[in-house]
């Protein structure tokens, strides 16, 4: 899964036009270079960001998913909002991908289920401008699948159909950057919930962690866009563990990996 960021910070130095056609000719260039699924989203989760205006993120999103589709591209939209769910899914977008595993808009598992499109259900504890303030964990593993599997109760009573779940741990969402690593080595026990087995996706492309294993030796991290290579890195273990799907900014390297990890698995699953 490629990224497709429309937020002011990675696309719009320009004008309103400008950015939707950067963000246009980025999707097709990461479908280009191998993606399968192509993540649009207009609101940044970075800790700290604020919320955007329900209009603002339509009018980031709504060119960019509607050019997408046109040009035959199996687009995903990032968005926590139903409405902007609704306006993607109308326009032909296949998969939602909520990071707040429908608790940020109550009216999101409804939409989903009627639309009958995939969903990524993310763990989630709240909006990002306090996030680290509910990252306490007694029992880190337990307590995401426990919240997951809540979630996932909640959205299949509002009709959405197991079968077209798919979870995610949330990495950085409500977690610190010592929570990310031991839910990156629990994968297949976050893919067991409540009797099912769902395809897990993973979002570490970039994210804080990286950059901090990577620090310098005066305790720099590392800044976010040279940590495409640890997220190769990530892509390939994951992949290897289950991983149904890496949401990542540079697809190349990545689309390698997933390949690596699945002729690893196969050569694994084959009697010797
Ligand atoms: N992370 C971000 C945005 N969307 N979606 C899913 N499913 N999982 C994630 O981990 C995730 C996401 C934040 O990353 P970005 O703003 O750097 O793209």
């Amino acid at each position: 899964m490629g990224v497709v960021n429309v937020t002011p910070d990675s696309f719009s130095d320009g004008g309103q036009w400008f950015g939707a056609e950067a963000a246009i000719k980025h999707g097709l260039d990461l479908v280009a270079q191998g993606a399968d699924i192509v993540d649009v989203g207009g609101e940044s989760t970075r800790p700290g960001a604020q919320r955007v205006s329900e209009e603002e993120e339509l009018r980031r999103i709504g060119p960019v998913v509607t050019e997408l589709v046109k040009a035959g591209v199996p687009v995903s939209i990032d968005t926590m909002r139903a409405s902007v769910a609704e306006f993607a899914v109308q326009a032909g977008a296949k998969l939602v991908n909520d990071v707040s595993g429908g608790l940020a808009d109550p009216d999101m598992p409804r939409l989903v289920a009627a639309a009958g499109v995939s969903y990524v259900v993310v763990h989630w504890r709240g909006h990002s401008h306090d996030m680290y303030s509910r990252a306490v964990y007694a029992d880190l593993t337990g307590e995401v699948r426990d919240e997951l599997a809540r979630r996932i109760e909640a959205v299949v009573a509002a009709g959405v159909d197991p079968e077209h779940i798919v979870v995610d741990p949330g990495l950085g969402f409500g977690k610190r950057p010592e929570h990310n690593w031991p839910l990156l080595t629990h994968l297949a026990d976050i893919a067991r919930l409540g009797g099912r087995t769902f395809p897990v996706l993973v979002g570490a492309s970039r994210k804080r962690f990286l950059g901090l294993l990577l620090a310098g030796p005066d305790g720099t991290p590392r800044p976010f866009d040279e940590c495409d290579d640890a997220t190769v890195a990530i892509s390939a273990l994951a992949a290897t563990a289950g991983a149904w799907c890496v949401r990542v900014h540079e697809v190349p390297g990545n689309a390698d990996a997933v390949r690596v990890a699945a002729a690893w698995r196969a050569a694994a699953a084959r009697p010797q």
